[in-house]
C-alpha cells in the first residue's frame, strides 16, 4: 500500500512500523493503544494531525513518518498461537558479564578474563548456561571498550587471546556456551580502518566511514549525538565531516560499501571459528542511513530526546544487511544473535527476528526500563504494575516464531531495584519477584552480574567518581545551566556507572574480593552487605532465591519454556498467570505493589517457590509465588 497524508490511523496502524511508532507516540503522551480502535480516531486522516494537535504532530514528522511507511511494505507477521519450535537457545539462561568490573586476577583495579576463570563455578552453581561478555577486544576505552581498535585483539588489561581460548575452554567443558559483544555500527576512531580512510581518502578504506563535505562551521545536518552535542566532528587532515552517532571517539561505519559489509562479516566468522557460540549486536539497528542523511524532525528529537533518530533507528537497508551477514556468517554456525536496537518496536522486532526471516533471534526492546512517560534520566520510582500490562501484551502479540529476551538490568541502566523502591524497603523481595518474572515469562532470561546479589545503586558523591563518557558529556552540558549538586542529581538518577560498579565477592574492603588494587571504578554503596560470601552463607538471599527459579526453570522446562501463556484475574496489583506444557501447569502469582493484595482466587495448587512466608489471607508485599497446580476452581 501506498501511504499518503490521506491515509487513516487506522490503515498506518496496519503496518508493522506504523504500529510501532503509533505505539511509542501513545505511550509517551501516557495513552492507550486502544485510543486508535475508536472509529473518530481511527478514521482521522493523517493531514488533520497538524491541526487537531495544534502542531504537536507537524508537517516534517508527517514526511518523515511517510518515507519510513512507504520504504517497506512487509506485512505485520500474523500471531497464530502454535508452540515453539525448539532451540537451545531458548532453553538458556544467559548471564551478562562486564567484564572490567567482574573479577580482577591482575591486581591492577580492572577485572580480566583469568579473573572471570576463576568464578566459573560460582556461574555454574547459579545454574546460568550462557555468558554474554561485554567487548574484550583492543580499545583506547573512551566508552568502556565500546570503542574498538582492533577486533582480533584482547584489551591488553583483560589478558590475551590465549588466556580467552582457555576461558573458552574452561566455559564448554561445564557445558556451558560464551557469546561476545559484537561491536559494529562505529568503530574506535583509533581502528586502522579509520586512520587509513583519514589520511588517504582515495585508498581502499577512503570510503568506510560516513564523510561529508561542508566547512568547518557548519556540520552536514542537525543529528545529535547520543552523548551529547553534535554527531559530527570536522577534521582538518581530510577537510570533511565524519558521522559518530556516539563519541567523539566511535566513528560510524558506512555500511552502504560492501567491502565493510564483507569485513564485518569475515571478522565474525573469524570469533565463530574459534569457537564462540553468538553474538549480542551493538545498536545493530543502527548501520542503515537514509540517504542524504536529511535533517531530523524537531518533534522526534523531542520527543526520542534525540534528533535525526528517524533516519536511522529503522533504516531502508537494514533486513538486506542484516540478512547477508546472517547468510554470510550465523547461518553456518548453530549459534545465537541478540540484537540491541534501541527505538524498535514489537511489530518492526518481530520482522527482524522471526525464524522464517533469516536475521536475528532475539533482540533488546528496552520499553519495559522505564514506566511510560518517563526517560533514564528522571528521578521517579518505578511503578512495577506497568509490567503485567507490559507483559501480557507481549507475551499474547509477539508472534510464535519469535523468542523475546527477559531482562531488567545491563550495563547502560541503574540497578532496577532502586528503580521500583529508591528507598531500599523490600529490596530483597523485590529483587526476587523481578527473578521470578524472568525465569517464568516465555522468553530467554538475561540476568546482569550483582542482580543475583540484590544489588542496589551507588550514590557518587562527585564527579570525580564518575567514569561513564555519556555522564561526564551530560555533566558538562548541565553545568552550563545548573549547580554543581543539581547536576550531580541528574547524573544519580540515570547513570550508568550504577551497574558498572564491581562486584563484591566478598566482606573485605577495601577491593571485597574484586581486587587487591585500586578499583577503577568505586565499589558499590552495597559492598558490605549484598556481596557473594554473604549471600552464600545466609540461606534466605537473592543468591539462593536465583538459583532455586532458574533450577526451577529447568525441571518445568515444557511448561516455564515452550508452554502457553494465560493472563489471569483483573486486579492491576497482582500480574497472576498460567503456563501449561508437557502436561503440567504453573501458576505464577505476583503483587506488584508495596502494600497487601488480595490473593488471586482461581486456581489452587502446591507452592513450589515462594520469595517469603505466604500469608494465610491476603498476599504481602512484593510477595511472588509459583505453584503447581492440582485443580482449577470453577
Ligand atoms: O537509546 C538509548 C537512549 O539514549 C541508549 O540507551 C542506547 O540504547 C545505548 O546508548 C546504546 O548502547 C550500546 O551502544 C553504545 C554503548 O555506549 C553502550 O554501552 C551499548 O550498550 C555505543 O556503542
Amino acid at each position: 500500500m501506498n501511504y499518503t497524508k490521506d491515509s487513516t490511523l487506522r490503515q498506518v496502524l496496519q503496518s508493522p512500523l506504523g504500529s510501532d511508532v503509533i505505539s511509542r507516540v501513545l505511550q509517551s503522551l501516557q495513552k492507550p493503544l486502544r485510543l486508535v480502535d475508536n472509529p473518530v480516531v481511527g478514521n482521522l486522516r493523517l493531514r488533520q494531525l497538524p491541526g487537531l494537535t495544534r502542531g504537536l504532530v507537524d508537517e516534517e514528522f508527517l514526511c518523515a513518518l511517510l518515507t519510513l511507511l512507504n520504504a517497506d511494505d512487509t506485512p505485520k507477521i500474523s500471531v497464530i498461537p502454535t508452540p515453539p519450535a525448539p532451540a537451545w537457545w531458548k532453553e538458556s539462561v544467559f548471564y551478562q558479564i562486564y567484564p572490567r568490573s567482574f573479577c580482577d586476577a591482575s591486581g591492577d583495579g580492572v577485572g580480566d578474563l583469568p579473573g572471570i576463570r576463576t568464578k566459573l563455578d560460582y556461574l555454574q552453581a547459579l545454574g546460568v548456561d550462557v555468558l554474554w561478555l561485554s567487548p574484550i577486544y583492543d580499545s583506547p576505552n573512551d566508552d568502556m571498550g565500546y570503542d574498538i581498535r582492533d577486533y582480533q585483539k584482547i584489551m591488553a588489561e583483560f589478558g590475551t587471546l590465549e588466556d580467552f581460548d582457555a576461558l573458552l575452554a574452561d566455559v564448554h567443558s561445564r557445558g556451558m556456551r560464551l557469546i561476545l559483544d559484537l561491536v559494529v555500527n562505529h568503530t574506535s576512531d583509533e581502528h586502522a580502518w579509520f586512520q587509513s580512510s583519514l589520511h588517504a581518502p582515495d585508498g581502499p578504506y577512503g570510503d568506510y566511514y560516513l564523510w561529508r563535505d561542508g566547512t568547518p562551521d557548519a556540520p552536514p545536518n542537525n543529528w545529535d549525538s547520543f552523548f551529547s552535542g553534535s554527531a559530527w566532528t570536522w577534521y582538518p587532515e581530510r577537510g570533511q565531516w565524519a558521522l559518530h552517532l556516539f563519541s567523539k571517539k566511535q566513528m560510524d561505519l558506512n555500511w552502504d560499501n560492501a567491502a565493510v559489509r564483507r569485513d564485518v562479516a569475515s571478522l565474525v566468522c573469524w570469533w565463530l571459528d574459534r569457537g564462540v557460540d553468538g553474538f549480542r549486536m551493538d545498536v545493530i539497528n543502527l548501520i542503515s542511513k537514509a540517504p542524504g542523511l536529511p535533517n531530523g524532525s524537531k518533534l522526534v528529537g523531542g520527543l526520542m530526546g534525540i534528533t535525526g533518530i528517524e533516519h536511522y533507528f529503522y533504516g531502508p537497508h537494514l533486513h538486506e544487511y542484516l540478512r547477508e551477514l546472517c547468510q554470510n556468517s550465523f547461518d553456518r554456525y548453530n549459534v545465537v544473535t541478540v540484537g540491541e536496537t534501541p527505538g524498535i518496536g514489537r511489530e518492526t522486532g518481530a520482522l527482524m527476528t522471526h525464524e522464517s526471516r533469516g536475521e536475528l533471534d532475539m533482540i533488546f526492546n528496552f520499553d519495559q526500563l522505564e514506566t511510560p512517560g518517563h526517560a533514564r534520566w528522571d528521578d521517579y520510582a518505578y511503578d512495577l504494575r506497568y509490567l503485567r500490562t507490559y507483559y501480557t501484551d507481549w507475551q499474547r502479540r509477539y508472534p510464535a516464531g519469535c523468542w523475546m529476551p527477559l531482562f531488567f538490568e545491563n550495563h547502560d541502566n541503574p540497578r532496577m531495584v532502586s528503580k521500583v523502591r529508591p528507598d531500599g524497603v523490600w529490596r530483597t523481595e523485590v529483587s526476587k519477584l523481578l527473578l521470578t518474572l524472568q525465569c517464568t515469562l516465555r522468553g530467554a532470561p538475561f540476568l546482569y552480574q550483582g542482580q543475583e546479589l540484590g544489588l542496589g545503586n551507588t550514590k557518587f558523591a562527585a564527579i570525580s567518581e564518575v567514569r561513564d563518557v555519556e555522564a561526564l558529556n551530560l555533566y558538562a552540558e548541565l553545568r552550563k545551566t545548573m549547580d554543581d549538586a543539581a547536576a550531580l542529581a541528574k547524573l544519580n538518577a540515570g547513570c550508568r556507572d550504577h551497574a558498572r560498579t564491581p562486584m563484591p565477592w566478598t566482606a573485605q574492603g577495601p577491593g571485597y574480593g574484586f581486587t587487591g588494587g585500586t578499583p577503577w571504578l568505586r565499589m558499590p554503596d552495597d559492598a558490605p552487605t549484598h556481596n557473594a560470601e554473604a549471600a552464600e552463607a545466609d540461606a534466605a538471599s537473592v543468591l539462593h532465591y536465583a538459583r532455586a527459579v532458574i533450577a526451577l526453570r529447568r525441571q518445568y522446562r515444557e511448561a516455564l519454556v515452550y508452554g502457553s501463556f494465560t493472563p489471569l484475574g483483573r486486579s492491576k496489583d497482582v500480574f497472576a498467570y498460567l503456563r501449561a506444557g508437557g502436561g503440567q501447569t504453573l501458576l505464577v502469582e505476583l503483587n506488584l505493589t508495596g502494600t497487601p493484595a488480595r490473593r488471586c482466587r482461581q486456581v489452587r495448587g502446591r507452592c513450589l517457590l515462594a520469595n517469603c512466608t505466604l500469608g494465610e489471607g491476603r498476599m504481602r508485599p512484593y510477595e511472588a509465588a509459583v505453584y503447581l497446580v492440582t485443580e482449577a476452581a470453577r
